[in-house]
């Protein structure tokens, strides 16, 4: 065949694997218990959706709304946040309502990212966070969290080294991406943590997009800190968080940006030159959710806290689970996954000729052999750390007791 002069466009080159890509379709077979991509599989709270059935009905909910936000979600962000973060917030010029936690990546990166800046970026990390910073034309510059103990291993065990952070900072460096609880890893950065990272931005004059997707899903003796709430921090951070995960509707696709007016306007230019706007009806229900967890903040029933409590028992339950097949499972402060090291299982895998890292094989053999699915951790890293997390899975655990037990099972018979 004659060669095409329609390629791919440069800013894409060398971006088409895809994790998801690569996993989800083994959802679609229902012999497969899935603890791969993090979905719930337990129900959102009714009043989200009996909120979405009720806006659907009024015909106006019905067609386009305001291109940064619906009036009545950005209203009920400013309301949530402004409790949160102690300040007032603008619901017109520091809010960018968008779709998704990835649509709010992807609206800070091109805004602010230039041709030729750096970013730095933590590992293990989201994914998309190297693709989206390649196709703003700007290059990743990674850091690991590393862990020396090698029992009763928790998140926190995890840490950065300040002074290879700090080695890291240069005059190209235009921001740091932190995510905060970390996925894979349930890391909850501390507030001494948080301080380094703000003194480097600070002292070299860096943004700091802080990805708090989770920032509701913390267990007992873990607080969450806004890294926006440090002194100096609220300027130069951009912090994105997603409906999806605040309601466990994955499927909606709402996330929204909070910072100062100066740096979100450049976001809200480019939402309204490649989306425009986002569904009316799904904006109109969580506005009305957020707006009754608001009133209950502080007690025991607002699902901002009850899902939390409600996971604390699953993530212990899996923990259990996993160490009583003999695996060593981190145990997460945060978020929805965990990670498992397989390495005691000693499975040997040599039989399988693809030129991938040990977890992508493990995880591909588990799929087929044992109908159990999980997703590989070398996905969230970049090439140098792949030996570092290839004897790693990740599991997710907001999923039902029955889809639990059901992994339990399978571990439990791993040996037979
Ligand atoms: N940022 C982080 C850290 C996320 O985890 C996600 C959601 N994706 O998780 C799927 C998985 O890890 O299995 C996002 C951003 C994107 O959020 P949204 O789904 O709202 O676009």
């Amino acid at each position: 065949m004659m060669a095409s002069r329609h390629t791919n466009a440069k800013r894409i080159e060398g971006l088409d694997k895809n994790v998801w890509v690569a996993f989800t379709s083994v959802a679609a077979d229902p012999s497969i218990v899935n603890l791969g991509q993090g979905y719930p599989d337990i129900p959102p709270p009714s009043y989200i959706k009996e909120g979405l059935a009720k806006a659907a009905s009024v015909d106006k909910m019905n067609q386009y709304t305001r291109g940064f936000g619906h009036p009545s979600l950005v209203k009920a962000l400013s309301q949530v946040y402004g409790k949160v973060y102690g300040r007032p917030i603008d619901p017109l010029n520091e809010i960018l309502v968008t779709v998704g936690g990835y649509g709010s990546l992807f609206s800070t990166i091109q805004a602010l990212v230039e041709e030729g800046d750096e970013v730095i970026i933590i590992e293990p990390f989201f994914d998309c966070y190297v693709p989206m910073v390649r196709m703003a034309g700007a290059k990743p510059v990674l850091i690991p969290l590393r862990c020396s103990k090698k029992q009763f291993i928790t998140s926190a065990d995890w840490k950065l080294d300040p002074d290879e952070l700090s080695s890291k900072f240069n005059s190209k460096t235009k921001a740091i991406i932190i995510n905060n609880p970390n996925n894979p890893l349930g890391k909850v950065f501390t507030r001494d943590e948080l301080q380094t990272i703000a003194n480097l931005c600070i002292e070299h004059d860096v943004l700091c997009f802080s990805d708090e997707v989770y920032e509701w899903i913390t267990y007992k003796g873990h607080q969450h800190i806004k890294i926006a709430t440090l002194p100096e921090m609220w300027d130069r951070t951009i912090t994105i968080s997603s409906a999806g995960k605040t309601f466990s509707v994955t499927g909606w696709k709402l996330g929204w940006s909070i910072g100062p007016e100066h740096l979100v306007k450049h976001l809200q230019t480019v939402m309204q030159n490649t989306l425009y706007t986002c569904a009316t009806p799904l904006q109109e229900a969580v506005a009305q959710g957020l707006l009754l967890n608001f009133d209950l903040m502080g007690q025991p029933e607002c699902y901002f806290t009850s899902l939390a409590d409600e996971l604390q028992e699953k993530r212990d339950r899996l923990a259990n689970i996993v160490q009583a097949a003999g695996m060593t499972p981190v145990i997460p402060e945060g978020g929805y996954f965990m990670l498992v090291d397989v390495t005691s299982l000693n499975q040997d895998l040599s039989h399988m000729v693809e030129d991938e890292s040990y977890d992508y094989k493990f995880v591909k053999w588990m799929i087929k052999e044992k109908k159990l699915a999980a997703i590989p951790v070398t996905a969230f890293v970049g090439d140098d750390s792949k030996k570092h997390f290839e004897k790693y899975i990740r599991l997710c655990f907001i999923k039902q007791d029955s889809t639990l037990e059901a992994a339990g099972n399978i571990l439990k018979n791993w040996k037979i």
